[in-house]
């Protein structure tokens, strides 16, 4: 592999330098620092070059600017309590996979030229706010009653209940005061609007309303292959994937949605952003239930088998395992063709369709 890296490097801020000196990502007199721009040239140079590889570099440096930026954003000044700044950071920074955040910025420079990715990091974290938020709250006694979270004690058991239930409050306050700092305002207003509804009544939390009025009605479904009627079945199907579009679903598509606006993508590409993200949301939901039968929970870093123990409606539970994964690879191939409407092969295309493609595979 040629490495040219002295350059490039000059371009680069110094948390990137310091990465892309380690990995051997670099280019030849780029004009900027982004990494999509270094692995272009990266490919220019050695074609044999793995695109999975280098997805994970990318994703890698992606998370390095979404972490720093959550870490600045949630430190406060005056007025916040030192136990629910805690109890927030604890949540917030605890290794997540940061996917949401990842999907805003990919989805922006998709749309736009590399040096305006940053402009999106503020959506980037709001998103990643409401899903903490979100996280914090499911894990409650009054809902999922988890204990386990990214691999620690969930926030209401490291602190109490109330606390939790205020750091999440907390959180979804901070994600719109992270969108109004989108510029101008008129871009702030329309993305604040899009992600209220996104996170709202009628979408995640309705969603969440749902899932858990269902469960209380535990104990009515049978697997799909006991069932008489495919009539029966696929109604039930209709009526959880209803569901997951909007408890899972809606978080995923807004991210995209935002960074192509943000990157003032045309009215195409944002509804081809969406109707990506509709699908991805549905494979991301599906690998989700299958890893609850077949993940390992210290990978998972939460408590697996509860799906069945609850008599969850989950994908495995109606069509088994290996139906869900046909499910999932329906899915993707559904997801590729969105993508269609993007006619150059563009890095952030291919990371986009890698990151996708690797869902079904995913371990955590
Ligand atoms: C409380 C309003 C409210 C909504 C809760 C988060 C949620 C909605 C439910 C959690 C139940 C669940 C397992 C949903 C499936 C999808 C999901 C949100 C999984 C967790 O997301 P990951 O895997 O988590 O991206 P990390 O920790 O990697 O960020």
């Amino acid at each position: 592999m040629s490495i040219h890296s002295e350059r490039l490097e000059n371009y680069l801020p110094q948390r990137q330098r310091t990465r892309f000196v380690r990995t051997g990502i670099c280019g030849v007199g780029e004009k900027h620092f982004s990494p999509f721009a270094c692995i272009i040239t990266l490919l220019r140079h050695d074609s044999s070059a793995h695109l999975t590889t280098l997805t994970k570099q990318y994703t890698d440096l992606l998370r390095q600017e979404i972490d720093g930026a959550l870490d600045s954003a949630s430190q406060f000044s005056g007025g916040c309590p030192d136990q629910l700044r805690e109890a927030i950071r604890y949540s917030l920074l605890a290794s997540g996979k940061r996917l949401r955040p990842t999907l805003v910025l990919t989805a922006c420079e998709l749309c736009s030229a590399p040096k305006y990715r940053l402009n999106a990091l503020p959506a980037a974290c709001a998103v990643e706010m409401i899903h903490a938020y979100s996280l914090i709250h499911d894990d409650l006694p009054a809902m999922d009653d988890d204990d386990l979270r990214r691999g620690l004690p969930t926030c209401h058991r490291k602190f109490d209940e109330a606390t939790a239930i205020l750091a999440g409050d907390a959180l979804l306050a901070l994600a719109f005061e992270m969108i109004g700092t989108l510029t101008p305002p008129e871009l702030a207003g329309r993305c604040c609007k899009e992600l209220a509804v996104a996170a709202g009544a009628c979408q995640l939390v309705g969603g969440q309303m749902d899932d858990l009025l269902r469960e209380k009605q535990s104990g009515t479904w049978k697997p799909v292959t006991q069932r008489s009627g495919a009539a029966e079945s696929s109604s039930l199907i209709e009526s959880m994937e209803r569901v997951h579009h909007r408890k899972t679903g809606a978080l995923i598509r807004i991210s995209l949605k935002l960074g192509g606006m943000i990157a003032g993508a045309v009215e195409r590409q944002l509804t081809a952003l969406d109707e990506f993200g509709k699908h991805f949301g549905l494979v991301f939901q599906i690998t989700d239930d299958l890893l609850d039968v077949l993940g390992e929970e210290a990978m998972v870093g939460k408590r697996l088998r509860k799906d069945a123990a609850k008599d969850k409606w989950s994908y495995p539970h109606f069509l088994g395992v290996e139906g869900a994964k046909q499910a999932a690879e329906k899915a993707v191939s559904e997801a590729e063709k969105v993508l269609a409407v993007f006619e150059q092969e563009t890095v952030p295309l291919q990371v986009l369709l890698e990151l996708l493609k690797q869902l079904p595979n995913r371990v955590k």
